[in-house]
């Protein structure tokens, strides 16, 4: 029978899932929603909401969550006929488990109803305001980690802030409608990948509130009295593809429209500050501490640094998973060597921590064949990635005058692939909030000098000080020299044999 023939998932029919599949074993009926969570993608629903999940299921009822979808209702209408079910599927060489999650209360589409969502976050019973929004969904400038005043999305929050559209109008608006009522602040607990995230969610909210406050109170309280810790997560999480759908079908018994598919592996780090209380997500395995900045940087210059290379350099040499990328000749070896010589050395000491094992663990995972990871996918938003995968990486390497080949050709990859045209000559679908000024920018540049000249003009990416390093400029026109004249394919299978 075709997957799609069988019956949907949805809470009466349960009990036809196939006897492996865990599910709910609590009372949905009778779950709180302690949780408002800012961007219901494949990442929150295998990540966080299964760490929930384990809390739900030793009986702490109140933490369901209210899923927001931050623009569009397709993960709404897919979840709605499901009661907001959906499966999760671990996957990887060994086989695969799979999970029905049940936390989620409801799903709000915030743009239809604005009013709605604000007045959620609003209620007492919201202790924890969580987001996966990506690192774009800050309205930051990732160089500097300061508010982006001149965002469109700020610029309309401003004017119509009882109506927002962006996580940090909401937010602003959901603390100003709590501190009038004299209800205290939720913890704003954010779970994206960017540098010091919870200091960087906690500047853009304050600085937003100051231009939206002109008495300057309600940024004085949001200072004083919200909480913002910082998370370090992690889970790789491809998106979902009809495949994903067919086979989860197939195993389950139900025919689910969204599931999500991951890998095995999850961790997550959280700085232990939750004055309106918390779930004990350590019941799953997160850890918490005092301090998560030493983990953070570990993982955004190993694993995210290491990914965007193979990504960029992946997807140029012709390859469309990161695990084929990895079965290339040269791949594997250079984000190795990339991790262990070059951001490795960055990193703080981690006291038990073993980096090396860290490393081999990473690799394995990458490897991973029953992903298919998209390079174009991890390729998107690179404007927004780089500085904290690869540049302050670089940053670091500069001052202590060390050498770092490996993270120059990535960041040169991604000016190739960002340039919008590929080794063939086929257009390349960039995803960023810069592709059209840096298409215009490049567009016509052949050689690779002037290229590297034009994007260092980009402040919001490279800051100041990368553009007035000759190092940097040298160590980024050889890479890109090298890909345009080779390709990528070659210059990776032949790294550090010759020229390099
Ligand atoms: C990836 C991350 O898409 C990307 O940019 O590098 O989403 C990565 O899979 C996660 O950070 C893993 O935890």
């Amino acid at each position: 029978m075709s997957a799609a023939a069988l019956p949907r998932l949805s809470a009466a029919n349960v009990a036809q899932l196939a006897a492996t599949v865990r599910r709910p074993g609590y009372d949905r009926g009778a779950l709180g929603a302690g949780i408002v969570h800012l961007g219901l993608g494949a990442f929150h629903r295998a990540h966080q909401a299964a760490y929930n999940e384990a809390v739900l299921a030793a009986g702490d009822l109140r933490w369901g969550t209210i899923g927001v979808s931050l623009r569009n209702p397709a993960m709404r209408d897919a979840l709605a006929p499901q009661d907001n079910l959906y499966t999760l599927a671990l996957r990887d060489g060994a086989g695969e488990s799979l999970q029905v999650i049940g936390g989620l209360t409801a799903c709000v589409v915030a743009p239809e109803n604005p009013e709605r969502l604000a007045a959620a976050m609003a209620r007492p019973e919201t202790r924890i305001v969580s987001l996966t929004v990506t690192e774009k969904g800050y309205c930051h400038n990732p160089a500097t980690g300061a508010l982006d005043e001149a965002h469109p999305d700020i610029v309309h929050d401003l004017a119509e802030p009882h109506r927002p559209r962006s996580a940090i109008g909401f937010i602003v608006e959901a603390l100003a409608r709590r501190r009038e009522s004299g209800t205290a602040p939720f913890t704003l607990l954010t779970c994206d990948n960017l540098p010091a995230n919870g200091e960087t969610l906690k500047r853009v909210v304050a600085r937003y509130a100051e231009l939206h406050d002109r008495d300057r109170d309600l940024a004085r309280f949001i200072a004083g009295e919200v909480e913002c810790p910082s998370t370090m997560v992690d889970r790789i999480v491809p998106a979902t593809t009809d495949a994903d759908r067919q086979s989860v079908a197939a195993a389950s018994g139900l025919y689910d429209s969204w599931p999500v598919v991951a890998e095995p592996f999850a961790q997550w780090v959280i700085e232990d500050r939750f004055p309106a209380g918390r779930p004990d997500w350590d019941r799953a395995g997160a850890m918490f501490v005092k301090d998560v900045a030493a983990f953070e940087l570990m993982k955004l210059r190993m694993l995210n640094g290491a990914h965007s290379t193979l990504a960029y350099l992946g997807y140029l040499a012709g390859h469309e998973t990161v695990a084929e990328t990895m079965a290339a000749p040269g791949f594997a070896r250079l984000v190795e060597d990339l991790m262990a010589c070059e951001a490795a050395p960055t990193l703080p000491p981690l006291p038990g921590l073993d980096l090396a094992a860290y490393r081999r663990d990473l690799i394995a995972r990458f490897r991973n064949p029953a992903l298919r990871h998209r390079t174009w996918q991890i390729a998107m938003d690179g404007s927004q990635k780089l500085p904290q995968r690869l540049l302050n990486t670089i940053r670091a390497r500069l001052k202590a005058n060390a050498p770092f080949e490996r993270l120059a050709l990535g960041v040169a990859a991604w000016m190739r692939y960002a340039s919008g045209v590929d080794e063939k000559g086929a257009p390349i679908d960039v995803r960023d909030p810069l592709a059209e000024r840096i298409r215009r920018m490049t567009s016509g540049i052949i050689d690779a000098p002037t290229l590297v000249s034009a994007y260092l003009g980009l402040a919001e990416v490279f800051g100041d000080d990368l553009p007035a390093e000759a190092r940097f400029r040298e160590a980024l026109a050889k890479a890109l020299s090298e890909l345009m004249a080779r390709g990528a394919a070659r210059t990776v299978a032949e790294f550090g044999q010759d020229s390099f």
